[in-house]
């Protein structure tokens, strides 16, 4: 789907806004400042960055939640704008990395993703499903929630009417979940959403269950697609520095192994690598997890072991 030369553009997102924690919106400055555009080129590829995403003319001084949602105006502002970022990167033929900042981003991506590529797929690496809706969060986090706008289910919610139901649950595949609230359980049954938990993962290892989720979004193998990559499908002892680690998790490999995977696919047009959380941990710890999301769009965009 790209042009040659190939191209990335690196999305930098210090955004915070769609959960409560403090220091995700650091985490893109931190794998910039671990040189993530000079592995880039390394690695064959011209990259475009010309530094980070501003959000500061987007202003919101009066944002009291709606229902339980928190921030919701500002979450809808920055994820448009980001929409409108990745989007039009996509229509110039480059491939946007999106550096995290919170989940609630992939709102905006992937609404990026589908308006260039109406038929794309959506590959979702995460220990959580991210599809509550205004009626099943309990936390209000919107970082918990973005799937659930992407698809267009739940109860409307007027801020966010700019974000189209584009995304259908049958071009949506999980893998790493091993955290869900009940009612997103209930979701993923009704809409009948594929999702391959570490369960899965334990039971075919993780080759097969690339093969399988790839069976299911991308059968014939030529569609568009978007990895969304939260780095706390990673085990915590893989990457500590993250809002909510959860254990039980994908291992080093097994988290390369689906960027390499999905690589190989030669489909890959868009990649968001989230939740990176420069303030949790120790100094040890931050460097572990900014290096292993390094790694992760590396092999994502090709690095080989060999
Ligand atoms: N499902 C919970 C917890 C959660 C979702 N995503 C993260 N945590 N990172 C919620 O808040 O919706
Ligand atoms: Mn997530
Ligand atoms: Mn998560």
């Amino acid at each position: 789907f790209l042009p040659n030369p190939k191209t990335v553009a690196i999305v930098g997102c210090p955004f915070r806004g769609g959960q409560a924690k403090l220091g995700v919106d650091n985490g893109p400055i931190h794998l910039a400042e671990a040189g993530i555009v000079g592995q880039l080129e390394e690695i064959g590829w011209k990259v475009a960055f010309d530094g980070h995403h501003q959000f500061e003319d987007i202003h919101t001084a009066d944002d009291p939640p709606i229902g339980k949602l928190k921030n919701p105006r500002l979450v809808s502002k920055v994820a448009e704008s980001v929409a409108r970022v990745v989007g039009g990167h996509a229509k110039n033929g480059q491939l946007p990395v999106t550096l995290g900042g919170d989940h609630s981003l992939a709102m905006g991506t992937i609404s990026g993703t589908l308006d260039t590529y109406p038929d794309a797929c959506v590959i979702w690496i995460d220990a959580h499903a991210d599809i509550n809706t205004v009626e099943t969060t309990d936390s209000g986090n919107i970082h918990g929630m973005p799937v659930s706008f992407l698809l267009g289910i739940g109860s409307k919610v007027p801020e966010f009417s700019w974000v189209k139901a584009a995304l259908k649950p049958e071009r949506l595949v999980y893998i790493g979940l091993r955290d869900l609230d009940s009612g997103e359980k209930r979701l993923l049954k009704e809409h009948n959403i594929k999702a391959f938990s570490m369960h899965e993962v334990d039971k075919y290892g993780i080759g097969k269950v690339v093969e399988m989720a790839l069976d299911h979004v991308n059968p014939k193998r030529d569609l568009p697609i978007h990895l969304s990559f939260d780095i706390d499908a990673l085990d915590p002892s893989v990457a500590p520095s993250t809002g909510t680690p959860v254990r039980g998790g994908l291992t080093f490999r097994e988290g390369h192994y689906i960027c390499e995977a999905i690589h190989e696919t030669g489909l890959l047009v868009a990649l968001d690598l989230m939740e990176v959380n420069p303030s949790i941990d120790d100094a040890e710890s931050v460097c572990q997890t900014v290096a292993v999301g390094c790694s992760l769009v590396r092999s994502a965009l090709g690095e080989t072991l060999l």
